[in-house]
């Protein structure tokens, strides 16, 4: 049987991931932090198959403890601070979580056992102030927060580690990715969850920031399905992961609301509060090395996406 470790196994993409390799009989076993954290039990209710195990990505001796234990195959790094926004009022946070982090667990993997394949979350936001559109995996990088800069970093550093240490480890550029699992702080889960406020009589309206930035927007259970097959390759690669369209904040807006029948205009707002220092304005991306390499092809569409995601918050807040 094969093994796994994921790192930001409460989060996202950690859920869908355990989800798609228990489906493949993987023994799974997820990282999780803190002396009482809530999201914990939650976890243990909705995914017993999950072995739980304490670590944290600032601490280097508990990344090693975490692999003599389990000793996995494979190594999922998802943890991070991975809210844009924040990273400008936390950025030596983000700097040490989100980028340090990635080192501390290659540096544990080398100690523990370098055979061990590594799979690291890079992003779209790294491409920032984009260079060219469609961004593939040869657009340079022009990161635009102390995110996407911290990102860059523990890309280079997957990359610097493969080819220093013969090491495993690859990473995958991934598209903005959405679902009804999504953190309420991001813009897609913030309005498809308000709009079932609204409609349920909740709330009377919806404070946005720039609806104008265009976004690439998939759906996650098809994107962590390309993090597993990258791990299967006979080589270590990095792989851009996206759908190829891209729309505007205000386009999702236009349809999550018309699927209940109401318009956008009536109900949002912008605040400037929700505007950024220096924003990513359009971002698209380009994977068919994907395609051709993993046979890797996103099956949701972004009205299915949109959709799914009001259906789904109808449902919870009813
Ligand atoms: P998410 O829902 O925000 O989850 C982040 C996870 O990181 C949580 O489980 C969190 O655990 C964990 N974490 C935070 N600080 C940690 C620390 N010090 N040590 C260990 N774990 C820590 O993110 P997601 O959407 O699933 O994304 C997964 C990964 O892909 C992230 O690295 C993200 O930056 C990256 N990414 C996401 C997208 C996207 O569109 N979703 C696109 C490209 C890349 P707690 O519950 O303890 O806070
Ligand atoms: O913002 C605009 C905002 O916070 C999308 C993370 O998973 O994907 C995600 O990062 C856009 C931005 O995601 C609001 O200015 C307008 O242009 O949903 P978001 P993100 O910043 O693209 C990448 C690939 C990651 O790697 C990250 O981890 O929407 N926007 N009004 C707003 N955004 C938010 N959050 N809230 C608003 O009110």
């Amino acid at each position: 049987m094969r093994t796994a470790l994921i790192t930001g196994i409460t989060g996202q993409d950690g859920q869908y991931l355990a989800e798609h390799l228990n489906s493949l009989n993987y023994k799974v076993y997820g990282l999780v932090r803190g002396q009482n954290n809530p999201k914990i039990e939650k976890i243990k209710q909705n995914f017993p198959f999950i072995d739980l195990i304490e670590g944290d990505l600032l601490d280097q001796s508990s990344l090693v403890a975490a692999l003599e234990v389990t000793q996995p195959h494979e190594v999922y790094n998802l943890g991070a601070i991975s809210f844009v926004a924040l990273s400008w009022n936390q950025p030596v946070n983000v700097g040490e979580i989100t980028g340090l982090g990635v080192v501390r667990l290659l540096e544990a993997i080398k100690l523990v056992n370098k055979k061990i394949k590594f799979y690291q979350a890079s992003s779209s936001e790294m491409f920032g102030k984009v260079r060219e559109v469609p961004q593939t995996e040869e657009t340079p990088f022009h990161p635009r927060s102390p995110y996407g800069s911290a990102k860059a970093y523990g890309h280079y550093m997957t990359v610097n580690y493969r080819e220093s240490y013969e090491m495993f480890a690859c990473n995958g550029i991934l598209f903005n990715h959405e679902s009804p699992r999504r953190g309420l702080e991001f813009v897609t889960r913030k309005i498809t969850n308000t709009i079932a406020k609204i409609k349920l009589g909740k709330v009377n309206d919806l404070s946005l920031g720039n609806l104008e930035a265009k976004r690439d927007w998939g759906y996650a259970g098809d994107y962590v399905k390309a993090m597993h097959l990258m791990l299967q390759e006979d080589k270590p690669d990095d792989y851009v992961i996206a759908t190829g369209k891209t729309h505007s904040v205000k386009e999702f807006c236009e349809l999550a609301f018309g699927h209940v029948g109401l318009d956008y205009k009536d109900y949002v707002k912008v605040d400037p509060r929700f505007f950024r220092p220096a924003e990513v304005d359009l971002l698209v991306g380009d994977s068919s090395k994907a395609k051709k390499k993993l046979g890797w092809t996103p099956s949701v569409t972004f009205e299915e996406l949109v959709k799914m995601m009001v259906d789904a918050d109808l449902a919870l807040e009813a």
